[in-house]
């Protein structure tokens, strides 16, 4: 699988920006006739060190739920390393399913660079959130807060204070962001999911029963949020 994956890269690809086999050229030329293009990171398994195994299985079931309602918008799983643990098992249980590669397919690259750095033009872009929806943090909440400037803490406050685990709250991202002109993004969608991290608020125990619920519901909202903006 790598090395197939390795040589459908075209020359010239970094590691920034490289795309899941079978999607070609067509969806890397940030054009709107593409449709739209939610991106979003693997949500609790760095931080919220939720189990990898479990967390793929959860994606690739809420992806291949999601497809008959997506029309021509796509989804995109995004993590920051080709190396990336998620992404491989993602794909590899994406394959076996048959989900149609067009319509989901995993990159390699930063979140909030998709289009300069990537040539990918993802209008909505998800965020594993903390539960204030507060800036801080590390992981992609705090790689998104700084791309966005304080437009975005701002325009997120407007939405909600805070986010129980297992639900995302959709946030339009004003024209001032940086991350609106630079990158095209108009939305960012928060999503709060469970927490097996004992440093962190709310954290599970191991509870995996509770855990796989609540990452079930993260992506169902994440995924109802993007389906209610594109439709
Ligand atoms: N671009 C793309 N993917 C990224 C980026 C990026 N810039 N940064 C991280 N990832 P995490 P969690 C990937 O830890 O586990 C925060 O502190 C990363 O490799 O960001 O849900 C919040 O405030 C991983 O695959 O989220 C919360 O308190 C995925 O994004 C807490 O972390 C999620 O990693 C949430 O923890």
């Amino acid at each position: 699988k790598e090395t197939a994956s390795s040589l459908s890269h075209t020359a010239g690809e970094e590691v920034r920006g490289c795309q899941d086999p079978g999607v070609g050229s067509t969806s890397r030329n940030g054009s709107s006739s593409d449709g739209p293009i939610l991106a979003f990171p693997s949500i609790s398994t760095a931080d919220f060190q939720f189990d990898h195994e479990k967390a793929s299985d959860i994606i690739v079931e809420k992806v291949e739920e999601s497809m008959d309602k997506l029309g021509n918008a796509k989804l995109v799983l995004v993590d920051l390393t080709r190396g990336s643990k998620i992404l491989s098992l993602v794909r590899a249980k994406a394959a076996q399913k048959n989900i149609n590669p067009k319509k989901f397919f995993t990159f390699v690259g930063d979140i909030t660079k998709l289009y300069s750095e990537g040539g990918l033009r993802c209008t909505v872009i998800a965020n594993a959130a903390n539960w204030r929806l507060n800036p801080g943090g590390g992981g992609v909440n705090a790689a998104i807060f700084n791309a966005a400037g304080p437009a975005l803490e701002v325009a997120t406050k407007e939405q909600a204070k805070t986010l129980v685990p297992g639900s995302a709250v959709v946030v339009p991202l004003p024209a001032t962001s940086p991350l609106s002109s630079k990158e095209g993004v108009t939305h960012v969608i928060h999503v709060l999911g469970p927490n097996m991290n004992p440093h962190r608020p709310n954290c599970l125990d191991g509870d995996y029963v509770k855990g796989c619920h609540v990452l079930q519901k993260a992506y169902t909202s994440l995924f109802e949020g993007f389906l209610s903006i594109v439709s």
